[in-house]
């Protein structure tokens, strides 16, 4: 018994068939089948911008940056998301890792740097 596609538990998660056997007399045996298909987790994509600006001096908490993802899965712990930062200038900004909400650790100043380079990780929580 072969898949005639590739398997996708989003899509459909079981299979139900039967499996029918004729011998050469014509009597047959058969059986219901349940083919279960078990969650792989699949990596999300980050859907957010690739670019972003804010006015200099403005106040550290600003809110600079919003990411977002999404995940082709639908259940915990394989859709949870944690964000994180990293890139040449991830230690001047700080991100929630739960909103994905980007902040500034100190006011930027337009004279000393115009433009700041950050990536938003994203990492599956651990299962609970
Ligand atoms: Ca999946
Ligand atoms: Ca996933």
């Amino acid at each position: 018994m072969t898949l005639n596609a590739s398997a996708d538990f989003e899509a459909k998660s079981s299979y139900s068939f039967n499996v029918v056997d004729t011998d050469g007399g014509g009597l047959t045996g058969s059986k219901a089948v349940v083919l279960s298909i078990t969650d792989v987790n699949e990596a999300p994509t980050v859907t957010s911008a690739a670019t972003a600006s804010v006015a200099e001096n403005m106040p550290a908490s600003t809110v600079v940056y919003t990411a977002t993802a999404t995940d082709p899965d639908t259940s915990a712990p394989f859709n949870t998301k944690a964000w994180s930062l990293t890139g040449t200038d991830a230690a001047l900004l700080s991100i929630d890792a739960s909103t994905g909400a980007v902040t500034l650790n100190a006011s930027a100043n337009f004279e000393a740097k115009k433009f700041l380079q950050l990536q938003c990780g994203l990492t599956p929580t651990a299962a609970a």
